[in-house]
This record gives structure tokens, C-alpha cells and sequence, in this order.
């Protein structure tokens, strides 16, 4: 089944004479059944259709992950580029995929979808999800907003959920990559992965969903980590959700977050067209997972294209990562003057793209201001190690050489 995607291009053949059509969503309206598209071929003037006369089985979706790297994200660093279209959750001996699939055995009556496109528009991924224009998670120094800010990478699987509502879908599990601008460390990737749920019960009241919901997530944690698992629900906040939920699971004595979840907005359930009804919602990483199911010890491996480390993994077998070997690391200081406006994000992002994968952690460690001159000063420690080899003095000065010089490029100071 094809679902319209905003920002998303799609072909279509007629039945009878075959001719086809490519066009390009600019905007969705599910409950009007409309759609506004752009023809790209053949050259045509049409702007408007009923989603339901080309919804339909001759519909094809065109991704193009060229396009969408060198057209629309031309300018988010060269690292988090290179991840999309990688579906690594669609890979069977993968372990994000071995742990997806585990998910997915749970929720066994739940209709399943994977939107390969990451590209959303920025109405799917927040303004429908009530979140709020000042919100720290729409901020560029966070997420990955296009060239032409209309869309955005997806920073959560959650920007999924009112488009399949209002297509009165409403028991489905949603899995894809999401991006955002992170720090450094070996449990954060600015890319990773999502599971998302949601369960629409009907017209019942709020204690009967967030007893369901309750009984549903210990029933998966129970699926997941056995039946001795220690785990707590804990109040949250997200916009979308009233009231919302985290999970944070012991394991090894220290307790890790797993998910977010809640009750969905009854402003969302209205704009929906789902007045009345009552249902909930929940967001789990996948990469914390599988680094607690495999023994993995940096979330960088995921990424690796190495057969030492690929060929340990096997569709539907849970068995413990045997790290090859742990190359050396190599700690170095930069210090620099920084201006109004500076986010450490950026300097997270500028050391990822000019180090790709050598970089295992940055970290803030020393900031102050001048009382006299009111400049303020910054500095981070980079700690490289690769995952692959032993690096060689030269090669990590060159490296730091380069985050200098891009540093001064863009007329930052370094002390
Ligand atoms: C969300 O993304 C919400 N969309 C979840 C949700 C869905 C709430 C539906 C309510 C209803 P949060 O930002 O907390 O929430 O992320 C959810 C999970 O993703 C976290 O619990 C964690 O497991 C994982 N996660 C978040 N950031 C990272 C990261 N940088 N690296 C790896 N995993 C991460
Ligand atoms: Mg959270």
C-alpha cells in the first residue's frame, strides 16, 4: 500500500493507456481529499487531485536518495549525508533489524509501515504534533532543515502519525531512521532509529487508555529483556501527548531511558477527524537496544562496513558482539574564542563531518568570559579512536589541523 507522503515524489500509470505521470506532493489534505502536487513530467499545469482517485494501486513511489542528498540537504555535513538510504533496519542480518523484527513479533495484529524517504515536511514532523514555534527541537542547531526549509530529515518516527490517522489507520507500528543534531558520545549518533506505536481504542476514557498503554509496554519490556526485567514509567512531557510517559529500564545496575509515550492530544485526534475517540502513543530507540541485547560498546558500529564486525550478527539470533579489537585513543584540546549565536552543536557537527568516524568523543570542558573584555572562550576536548585500526599521530593532526582551519574560515579564533 502507498501512502501520499508530503515532499515525496511519486509516479502513476493510467491502467487503460498506460501513460504515466511523475509528480511531487507539496501538500496533503487527508480530510478534504486533496492533494496539490507539482508535475515534473509530462509538463502540465494540474496542481490539485482527489487523493482518493490516485491513491491506488497503479501508484508508485520514486525515492531518489542522489536527489534528496545533493538537492535538498546539499549542505548538512558530509557524514550525516552519506547515512541516507543506508536502511539499515531493513537488513536482515543487522542487529537494528534483528531487534525491529523482534519488536514487530510483539505487536503481531498491528498493520506495519517503513516510509524509506526520511524527507518530511516540517507541518508533519512538528506543526500537526502541536509543537510550539519556540520549541528547542525546531532549532537549525538541532535539526536538519532543507535547503528550502519546507522540509526536514525526520527527527522522530512520530512525524508519521497524523497522516496515517487521518487515513483512519489506527493500530500501527512505524520504524525509520531519524536524524538530529547531537553531541558525541558512544550512546549519541546524530542518526539512529525509531519504533513507533499506536493504538486507537475508541470512545473510552483516559484511564482506560493509559491502562492499556501501561499493560501493552510492560508486556513488551517483558518480550524484550524477560520477565525479571526492573523498569518504571516516569511522568514526561511532549507536546503531542497529555498525559505522557517515559520508561527507563535497569540493566547492569544503571538505568536507561527506552521510550516516550502518552495519551494522544485530543487536539490531534479533532484534526485527525477522530473526534472522541481516545488513544495512545509511544517512541522507542533502537540503537540502545540492540547496544544492551549484543554487548556493543559504541553506538559507531552500526555504521561500520566491516566484515569483522558484520559477519557477527544473524537474523532472529541475539548473541554477544566480540570487539575485534580496542584500537588506542588520542585526546586533544582546542580552544577558541566564540561569538554571539554560537551553538556547541556546530562544532559538534563541524568535528563529525571533517573526522567521519575517527571521533568517539567531543566534550564541552572548559568555558568562560572575560569580565574586562566580555569575549567569551570555549574549551572541547576531542578524544579520537577508531573503531577499525590505530590511529597514527599524523593522522589525527591533520584531522585537527582541519577543524582549526575551518574554525578560522568561518572567523572563529582559536587560543
Ligand atoms: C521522541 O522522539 C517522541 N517522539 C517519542 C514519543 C512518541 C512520545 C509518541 C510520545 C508519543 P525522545 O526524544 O525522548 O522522544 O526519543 C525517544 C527515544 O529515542 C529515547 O527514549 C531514546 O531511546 C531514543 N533516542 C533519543 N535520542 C537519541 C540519540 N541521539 N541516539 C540514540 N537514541 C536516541
Ligand atoms: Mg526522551
Amino acid at each position: 500500500m502507498v501512502i501520499l507522503q508530503e515532499g515525496q515524489v511519486y509516479k502513476i500509470i493510467t491502467d487503460k493507456t498506460q501513460k504515466s505521470m511523475t509528480f511531487y506532493i507539496t501538500y496533503v489534505d487527508r480530510l478534504k481529499d486533496e492533494v496539490f502536487v507539482k508535475v515534473f513530467s509530462p509538463f502540465s499545469l494540474y496542481e490539485g487531485f482527489r487523493i482518493s482517485t490516485i491513491e491506488n494501486k497503479t501508484l508508485k513511489e520514486i525515492i531518489d536518495f542522489e536527489k534528496i542528498k545533493n538537492f535538498y540537504f546539499e549542505n548538512i555535513p558530509f557524514s550525516i549525508k552519506n547515512k541516507i538510504g543506508k536502511l539499515l533496519y531493513q537488513k536482515e542480518n543487522h542487529p537494528i533489524c534483528i531487534v525491529k523484527n523482534k519488536i514487530n513479533d510483539f505487536f503481531e495484529k498491528y498493520d506495519k509501515f517503513e516510509f524509506q524517504n526520511p524527507m518530511v515536511s516540517v507541518r508533519n514532523n512538528f506543526d500537526n504534533l502541536l509543537i510550539p514555534q519556540n520549541h528547542p527541537g525546531r532549532k537549525e542547531s538541532d535539526t536538519f532543515y532543507s535547503e528550502n526549509k519546507f522540509l526536514v530529515l525526520r527527527t522522530h518516527t512520530t512525524a508519521h502519525q497524523t497522516e496515517l490517522l487521518k487515513k483512519k489507520i489506527t493500530k500501527f507500528i512505524v520504524t525509520g531512521d531519524v536524524y538530529r543534531r547531537d553531541t558525541i558520545d558512544a550512546s549519541h549518533f546524530p542518526v539512529f532509529h525509531q519504533v513507533e506505536g499506536v493504538n486507537v481504542l475508541g470512545s473510552v476514557s483516559d484511564k482506560v487508555v493509559i491502562e492499556h498503554l501501561k499493560d501493552t509496554l510492560s508486556g513488551l519490556i517483558k518480550h524484550l529483556f524477560g520477565n525479571d526485567v526492573k523498569y518504571r514509567f516516569i511522568d514526561e512531557y511532549f507536546p503531542f501527548t497529555n498525559p505522557s510517559f517515559e520508561v527507563v529500564v535497569e540493566y547492569h545496575g544503571i538505568e536507561m531511558e527506552v521510550l516516550g509515550s502518552g495519551v494522544i492530544h485530543k487536539d490531534i485526534m479533532k484534526n485527525c477527524g477522530l473526534e472522541g475517540q481516545n488513544g495512545w502513543a509511544f517512541g522507542m530507540g533502537l540503537e540502545r537496544l540492540a547496544m544492551i541485547f549484543f554487548d556493543i560498546p559504541d553506538i559507531r558500529y552500526f555504521w561500520s562496513e566491516d566484515p569483522r564486525c558484520l559477519s557477527q550478527f544473524k537474523a532472529g539470533e541475539f548473541t554477544k558482539f566480540q570487539p575485534y579489537s580496542k584500537y588506542p585513543s588520542a585526546i586533544r584540546d582546542i580552544s577558541m574564542w566564540i561569538t554571539e549565536g554560537f551553538e556547541d552543536n556546530y562544532f559538534f557537527d563541524l568535528v563529525r563531518d571533517l573526522s567521519e568516524n575517527l571521533v568517539e568523543e567531543v566534550s564541552l570542558t572548559d568555558s568562560f568570559t572575560n569580565p574586562k573584555t566580555n569575549r567569551s572562550s570555549k574549551t572541547f576536548r576531542i578524544k579520537f579512536r577508531s573503531i577499525d585500526k590505530t590511529l597514527t599521530g599524523e593522522e589525527i593532526d591533520k584531522i585537527l589541523n582541519e577543524i582549526k582551519q575551518e574554525l578560522i574560515n568561518k572567523d572563529y579564533e582559536i587560543r
